[in-house]
């Protein structure tokens, strides 16, 4: 396969209720579409998920787009290669700038999937007809706020519920949540808010019948993860800790964590978010696939990897209106039940309404 033309858009979409984590807040998000078009005229398309500003990890959508366009559009150009895993490793002379890797890596796995006729999830190895979706809420204003968010979740039928923390945020709404709702699937997620020597409020969060503590601590901070997880029953979940399968191999081998959100961006694209979930699976690791609030199309790369044997966790694949009032694909991403169905067309199984799309373009390559 050789890829005949690559195309960049930057889209804008704003988000049905704002978004705070213990780092940043966003009303809407710009991401980047990636369109790579082979020679028979077939385009798959991937999507660059990268937050606008460098709070979550340290890329940004600006330098997103300048690596895209000066250093992996050329390489991609220049490349030719009968499987996506191919293109990875020729993108991987690329160092870092994961999600950028992420948006070609899943447009190169679109297209092959859609040239071979198969679903996206079958071409990964995936197993299920259908993945359990859970939600991820932000920091709100007040607790009622925070009751009034899960009750619509709860009733919408999600599987699991999980808060985001931070220092002055944490056990207060836990306890309120828990004592509203004593039965669901609960977790929390800081973001690396908390000095690595804090103890005292997840000694609390411990006794709050939480399914996993996600990233307590900084990224690089896998000793201080080991330390905390000897203490706690609840198992610690790594997010931003894990940038690839090497950081997977070192928490392993340290017990830095009892579970592993694997995202297709924070991993650098599908190739690599599939040989972490096997390692994971081999191991007894158990995953769950991490959003980052994707549009149809990143959501529809979540949705196929999550169909893999070792997703034994609810995903963040929450459906499209959770987010947008209009998502950019010619259908919505909808769960019913708490279930995101998996496509059995080939390829991506969403298209881009490339209309509206070009209604939310700001700059184009
Ligand atoms: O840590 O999982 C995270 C969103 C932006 C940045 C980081 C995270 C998140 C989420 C949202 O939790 C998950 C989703 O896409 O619904
Ligand atoms: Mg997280």
């Amino acid at each position: 396969i050789r890829i005949r033309h690559v195309e960049l858009r930057r889209v804008r979409l704003p988000l049905i209720h704002r978004f705070r984590t213990s780092s940043h807040v966003k009303h809407e998000l710009e991401h980047i579409l990636v369109g790579v078009t082979d020679a028979s005229g077939v385009t798959g398309w991937g999507e660059i998920a990268s937050p606008s500003g460098p709070y979550y990890g340290a890329e940004t959508v600006q330098s997103c787009w300048a690596v895209a366009r000066d250093h992996l559009r050329p390489l991609v150009l220049a490349a030719a290669w009968e499987h996506p895993a191919e293109l990875a490793a020729v993108m991987g002379r690329v160092r870092g700038n994961h999600f950028a890797r992420a948006g070609f890596d899943m447009a190169a796995w679109a297209l092959w999937s859609a040239l071979d006729g198969s679903p996206l999830a079958a071409a990964l190895g995936g197993t299920r007809t259908r993945v359990a979706a859970g939600v991820s809420l932000g920091i709100e204003e007040t607790i009622d706020e925070l009751l009034e968010q899960v009750a619509l979740r709860v009733a919408e039928g999600y599987h699991r519920i999980k808060l985001k923390i931070a220092p002055g945020w944490d056990v207060e709404p836990v306890r309120a949540v828990r004592a509203a709702f004593p039965r669901i699937p609960l977790h929390v997620d800081a973001n690396g808010a908390y000095p690595a020597s804090e103890r005292a409020v997840f000694g609390e969060l411990d006794r709050a019948g939480l399914l996993m503590i996600e990233q307590p601590f900084a990224p690089r901070a896998l000793v201080a993860h080991a330390e905390l997880q000897e203490t706690l029953a609840t198992p610690i979940c790594l997010d931003e800790s894990v940038e690839d399968v090497d950081d997977l191999v070192t928490a392993l081998r340290l017990r830095a964590g009892r579970v592993l959100n694997i995202k297709v961006s924070r991993m650098g694209g599908l190739t690599p978010a599939v040989r972490a979930h096997d390692l994971a699976h081999a191991e007894g690791l158990p995953v769950w696939c991490g959003g980052m609030h994707e549009f149809g199309i990143g959501r529809a790369a979540n949705v196929a990897l999550s169909s893999l044997p070792g997703f034994t966790m609810p995903s963040d694949v929450s459906g499209s209106d959770k987010y947008y009032a209009r998502d950019i694909t010619t259908s919505p991403v909808t769960c019913r039940n708490g279930f995101v169905a998996v496509p059995r067309t080939p390829g991506l199984g969403w298209e881009p309404d490339l209309p509206f799309v070009a209604e939310r373009t700001v700059a184009r390559l």
